[in-house]
């Protein structure tokens, strides 16, 4: 499917803006590029990116800003500042810069006072996976503009819009990093017990534990399931039974292998059975966590 070519401004060509401005020229958008040191703004011109001398050229250069800088504490003061706020006017800004959902919500309001429309972005890939079709990119923020820009958004990576709310980006991709490191915790601890008895991690990961982790994987919709009706009763195996023996503990221990991954799980789990919960599954311990708020 052709794509309607727009004007795009890229603020911030580190590893991830360059990939950005890379994509959109691939995509044969008009491109202008700043970055604050302005060498590393080379590559992309010598790939067809006209280069702004100041983020207010750029900007004024384009109907779309891309943002990508390493903070989002320093994003107002690019756009309001160096960018002079009120060249915003009738813009759309999607700044992909890595931030909270109350720093989101925040810009959002900034850039509407400037006349701009905003969405917040969070990018669920690493530079060399933008423009392929395994990479993601989370939105939210005005539904217009994603609607109006979202062919060219659709050149980084698959584009999913979470709704109006601007922290809804951050929120999720906050989330899903969340489940990403508790993977990589899982697997640090099983390599390092494979490890203490000599075996071969890499034979362990393939063999078994990849096998293992995506069979497990298919529980988890219906574990989702009982979290959002607060119905914990129709799980198969319940936490009484997992808790009985801390097996995992004692078979570290027994190795040399710290059980600091492990035993802040096993903790909650032994708490949620001390709750009454014991004939639960482990999706209860959800609301273990909630409590914390
Ligand atoms: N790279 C990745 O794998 C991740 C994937 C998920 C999303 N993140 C976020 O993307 C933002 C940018 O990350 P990056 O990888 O491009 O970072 P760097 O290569 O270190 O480049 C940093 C750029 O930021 C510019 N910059 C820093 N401070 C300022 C400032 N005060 N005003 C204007 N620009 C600034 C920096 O400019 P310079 O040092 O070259 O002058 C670079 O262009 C980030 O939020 C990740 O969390 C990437």
């Amino acid at each position: 499917m052709s794509v309607t070519k727009k004007n795009v401004a890229v603020l911030g060509l580190g590893a991830m803006g360059t990939a950005l401005a890379d994509a959109l020229l691939a995509a044969g958008h008009r491109v202008t590029v700043w970055n604050r040191t302005a060498a590393r703004a080379d590559g992309p011109v010598e790939r067809g990116a006209r280069r702004a001398n100041t983020a207010a050229e750029a900007v004024a250069a384009a109907e779309v800003v891309i943002v990508c800088i390493l903070d989002y504490a320093d994003v107002g003061a690019l756009l309001a500042d160096r960018a002079g706020g009120e060249v915003l006017q009738g813009r759309a800004v999607v700044n992909l810069t890595n931030g909270s959902p109350e720093e989101a919500r925040s810009m959002a309001e900034r850039v509407s006072a400037l006349g701009g429309a905003y969405l917040d972005g969070g990018i669920m890939a690493v530079p060399e996976m933008i423009g392929r079709p395994e990479a993601l990119v989370l939105y939210s923020g005005e539904r217009a503009a994603f609607e109006a820009y979202r062919g060219v958004l659709d050149g980084f990576a698959r584009s999913v819009y979470l709704g109006a709310d601007a922290g809804l980006a951050p929120l999720n991709d906050l989330a899903l990093l969340s489940g990403m490191y508790g993977m990589f915790g899982g697997f640090a601890h099983a390599a390092a017990l494979v490890r203490s008895a000599g075996g071969p991690v890499a034979e362990f990961t393939t063999g078994l534990l990849v096998p293992w982790l995506q069979a497990m994987c298919g529980g988890l919709p219906a574990m989702a399931a009982e979290i959002d009706s607060g119905d914990y009763g129709a799980t198969g195996s319940s936490l009484g039974m997992q808790v009985a023996h801390d097996s995992i503990g004692a078979l570290s221990r027994a190795q040399g292998v710290s059980d600091e991954l492990f035993a802040p799980v096993f903790a909650l789990m032994e708490r949620r059975v001390a709750g009454g919960h014991g004939d639960e599954g482990f999706a209860g311990v959800v609301e273990e966590l909630m409590r914390a708020r």
